[in-house]
């Protein structure tokens, strides 16, 4: 049975791809680089290196410019993501935490984000997590399963007892091949391998959420 759940945070907690997509618009537009917010969709749970890589699309540069890029569009975000509050929170989020802890589960963030505790702090849920998974904890991201293999070992569950709660493809994906419990926010042609695929979070309550998890799992 299910004793701990790993929430994603970018498209699942809070909707951080909009800031995403203004702090590459702007590096791409320094760069004179034409990059639209449908591409910015294909970089949802990807992370900060291979998404530059993508915006790039094929041009190359030294190492050192890269690295100078990926600090140029964090210094960007960072800007952007001050303006983040509770009221960022994506519907139902918060609700469901608080049930998860109220019920004596366990619950994980698991996000590829360096920046995920800044987020979750702006967004008045730091201490609604048992443990915090992010772009430092692994080295192999999203699809491969560490980052969440990593949360649960932090929870002190096995994977077989932990459901990932996931908005990107490449998220499913890590999910699954860790052998986790999967559940997919989003629209089927993205999250549809997911073991339950839900729109959103808004109206989701635990008990709920576990019966269908026994039912479909
Ligand atoms: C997030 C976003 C990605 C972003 C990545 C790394 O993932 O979805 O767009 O590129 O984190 O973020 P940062 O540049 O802040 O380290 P997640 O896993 O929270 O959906
Ligand atoms: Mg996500």
């Amino acid at each position: 049975s299910i004793k701990g759940f790993i929430f994603d945070l970018d498209g699942v907690v809070t909707d951080t791809a909009e800031y995403h997509y203004q702090a590459w618009k702007r590096l791409a537009d320094e760069l004179g680089i034409p990059f639209t917010r449908e591409e910015n969709e294909a970089l949802r749970g990807i992370p900060r290196r291979e998404s530059l890589l993508m915006l790039l699309k094929g041009r190359t540069y030294p190492e050192t410019t890269l690295d100078e890029l990926m600090e140029r569009k964090n210094r960007y975000y960072l800007e952007y993501i001050r303006a983040i509050s509770p009221r960022d929170l994506l519907p139902g989020a918060r609700e469901l935490l608080q049930e998860i802890r109220a019920a004596g589960l366990k619950a994980a963030l698991g996000s590829a984000s360096k920046n995920a505790r800044e987020v979750i702090e702006r967004l008045g849920i730091a201490d609604l997590f048992d443990a915090i998974a992010d772009g430092y904890s692994v080295t192999r991201q999203k699809p491969a399963p560490d980052l969440f293999l990593h949360a649960a070992a932090l929870l002190g569950l096995p994977p077989t007892e932990c459901a990932v709660v996931e908005d990107a493809t490449a998220g499913v994906e890590a999910a699954l091949a860790g052998g986790f419990t999967v559940i997919g926010i989003g629209p089927h042609e993205r999250v549809g391998r997911a073991h339950l695929v839900l729109p959103s979070l808004a109206g989701v309550s635990l008990s709920k959420l576990l019966e269908q998890l026994s039912v479909s799992a």
